[in-house]
């Protein structure tokens, strides 16, 4: 399985800091990232998965408008033919909410993981690193069964 992670900020937020940081972490754990920045529109995080035939898409949010930059982001993905784990992560609601409401929002919305504002990178590393090593594993164990 690929080992491209695209990231991106969604929607119109400008809050750079948090993705640099998460493409350092990923670089540094072997994966090759595509970096698609800031103010990132849900069509360009699907071109660029579809391009780069990504295992993963990561997506950040910082101010607050997370849940309204991400309806239909997954349906977005499987129009244009992308089958890739996603993530979202950052500050993803207005003012401090439950989190556990919030992750249920996002899972909901289609995310397999959510993670907050006070995530170590070395978590989402190591949780990737585990999804795609299990997808990878259903993969060959559907195939030997076919
Ligand atoms: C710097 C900053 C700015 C700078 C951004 C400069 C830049 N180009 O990056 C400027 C001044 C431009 C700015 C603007 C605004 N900001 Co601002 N900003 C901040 C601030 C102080 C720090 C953000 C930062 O860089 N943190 C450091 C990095 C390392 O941390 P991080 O971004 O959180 O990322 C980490 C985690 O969140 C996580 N993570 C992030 N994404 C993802 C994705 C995945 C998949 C995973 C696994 C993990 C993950 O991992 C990262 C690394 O550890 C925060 C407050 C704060 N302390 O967080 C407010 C903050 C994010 N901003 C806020 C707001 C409201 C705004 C504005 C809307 C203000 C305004 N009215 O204009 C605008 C938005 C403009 C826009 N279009 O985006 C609010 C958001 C409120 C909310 N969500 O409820 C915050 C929280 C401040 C506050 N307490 O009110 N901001």
């Amino acid at each position: 399985m690929s080992q491209t992670v695209v990231l991106g900020v969604i929607g119109s937020d400008a809050h750079v800091v948090g993705i640099t940081i998460l493409e350092q972490a990923f670089n540094a754990a072997g994966f090759d990232v595509i970096n698609l920045g800031v103010q990132t529109s849900q069509e360009e995080f699907a071109e660029a998965a579809l391009e780069h035939d990504a295992a993963a898409v990561l997506v950040s949010s910082l101010y607050g408008h997370a849940e309204q930059d991400c309806q239909g982001f997954h349906e977005t993905l499987e129009s244009t033919g992308v089958d890739a784990t996603t993530y979202i992560g950052g500050n993803l609601t207005v003012g401090q909410d439950d989190f556990e409401e919030t992750r249920a929002t996002f899972e909901e919305l289609g995310f397999d993981r959510v993670f907050d504002s006070e995530t170590d990178t070395e978590e989402a590393v190591a949780a990737l690193t585990q999804d795609l090593r299990q997808r990878t594993q259903e993969t060959e164990r559907a195939t030997i069964s076919s």
